[in-house]
């Protein structure tokens, strides 16, 4: 029996279950350092990693750009007759896609799955057709949703928001948009609900009431949160900050701006962060940085694994490639517990101008290979021990009397001082930090794979 799905028609051929053979092997569709039944730590790769594929990249996008027209002719796409039979055709090269390649999860948008109708009763029952076709084939394939969202942002109703829009019909709409979409992801067991707000933002502050805008949205995600616990939802809501893209500037900017805008309006309880690689780059952060501090707040959720390109101003969302990257990520992902509900999920597209078929698995066999040798990095940074020890060290001196005090936030402002006049200038603070001893360490361990 084969160790994956196909549906009627066999959409990629020539290729089978994608194994692992090793870091000698070049064989351009095996996986170099993915071994999914692997211990690391205490747990196998694929427990650690838990890699979900993006419906919308990898079975939509068809390699338009604001300079030319399509150039991946999805097969699935130009052998159906109507839109739905388009979308079943979809359904089923996904998950044959899903389970050649060896990741146990998925991520979708409403649209992703299927076409928006006249109205929103048949966007509505366009979508619970999809899903009831999405739920056998996740039995019958062993595939789980990470998490689903709802495509608030291409449709020209949207053009000025959706939660955020100045006129109340659109923020209804999107109430329904959201609704069905919620209703799906539980229907699919869906451990995740995402909302990335990409239009909830501005173009320009002069025509823009700014806090009526945030004040909406926060009201709209905590409706939108009552509702899927009213309706049985046990997963986790999450926020995927952006900076910009498609507007100048989003109110989900980075991770400390939600955090922030998540306490102030109360919703920490429900909501975690949805750390996309790319979007960190454009707010100017570190990958780690965003992961290390939604961690530090408690809040660390899922990730959307992919990179930007140094050079470029915009989401390029290209594959995973860096493992100096995936090791620091991975070092953060562990240090921070590990995943829970959330996972690595890919929102990242191949380029317009990879058009064999086999491309698309390449690219998730690279990005896979990365996160796992990223993850084995990880682990050896801490088994070594070498760098956390340096951290903890650094620190000791809050570990005991009147460091440990103040640490606690038990003493004055007076009581501090005095102890810094007593104490003189002598030579406190004159330790290194060691930057380049603790870079060296880690190339030893990259190199030493
Ligand atoms: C776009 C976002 C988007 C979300 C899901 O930049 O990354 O793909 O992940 O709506
Ligand atoms: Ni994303
Ligand atoms: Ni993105």
């Amino acid at each position: 029996m084969a160790d994956y799905y196909v549906g009627e028609k066999e959409y990629f051929p020539k290729i089978t279950k994608i194994k692992y053979e090793g870091p000698k092997s070049d064989n351009p569709l095996a996986f170099k350092y993915y071994d999914a039944e692997k211990k690391v730590g205490k747990k196998k790769m694929k427990d650690h990693l838990r890699f979900a594929i993006a419906y919308w990249h990898s079975f939509c996008a068809d390699g338009t750009d604001p300079f030319g027209s399509a150039t991946h002719a999805h097969p699935w796409i130009a052998d159906a007759k109507t839109p739905m039979e388009a979308a079943g055709h979809k359904m089923d090269a996904a998950f044959e896609f899903i389970t050649k390649l060896g990741a146990e999860f998925y991520c979708f948008h409403d649209r992703d799955m299927a076409p928006e109708g006249a109205s929103p009763f048949e966007s509505e029952k366009n979508l619970f057709a999809m899903v009831a076709r999405a739920k056998k084939l996740q039995k019958a394939a062993g595939v789980k949703l990470l998490w689903g969202t709802s495509n608030l942002f291409s449709h020209p109703r949207y053009m000025n928001g959706a939660a955020t829009n100045p006129e109340f019909g659109v923020v209804a709409l999107a109430a329904a948009q959201v609704k069905a979409a919620i209703d799906a992801t539980i229907e699919l067991g869906g451990l995740g609900y995402t909302f990335w707000g990409g239009r909830e933002g501005y173009m320009s502050l002069i025509n823009t009431d700014l806090k009526k805008e945030k004040d909406h949205l926060a009201c709209f995600l905590s409706i939108a949160c009552d509702y899927a616990r009213k309706q049985g939802f046990k997963g986790t809501f999450y926020i995927e900050p952006k900076p910009m893209e498609p507007t100048k500037h989003q109110y989900d900017f980075d991770t400390e701006t939600v955090i922030g805008f998540l306490r102030h309006y109360g919703l920490d309880k429900d909501f975690r962060l949805n750390i996309e690689a790319n979007h960190a780059e454009l707010a100017g952060h570190e990958f780690a940085h965003e992961l290390e501090t939604a961690a530090a707040a408690g809040l660390f959720g899922s990730v959307d694994a992919n990179r930007g390109d140094a050079q470029n101003g915009w989401d390029t969302d290209q594959f995973p490639n860096s493992y100096y990257e995936t090791a620091l990520a991975m070092y953060a992902i562990l240090k921070a517990g590990g995943f829970t509900t959330g996972g690595l999920n890919f929102d990242a597209k191949i380029r317009r101008n990879s058009i064999d078929p086999a491309d698309l698995f390449i690219a998730h066999i690279g990005g896979m290979d990365a996160f796992a040798a990223g993850l084995e990095i990880a682990q050896r940074i801490i088994n070594d021990g070498r760098i956390p020890g340096f951290v903890k060290k650094r620190y000791v001196s809050f570990n005991t009397g009147n460091g440990a005090k103040f640490d606690k936030g038990e003493l004055s402002l007076e009581q501090l001082a005095k102890i810094g006049f007593d104490a003189g200038y002598g030579k406190t603070g004159i330790t290194s930090g060691k930057q380049e001893y603790l870079e060296n360490i880690l190339n030893q361990y990259l190199l030493g794979l």
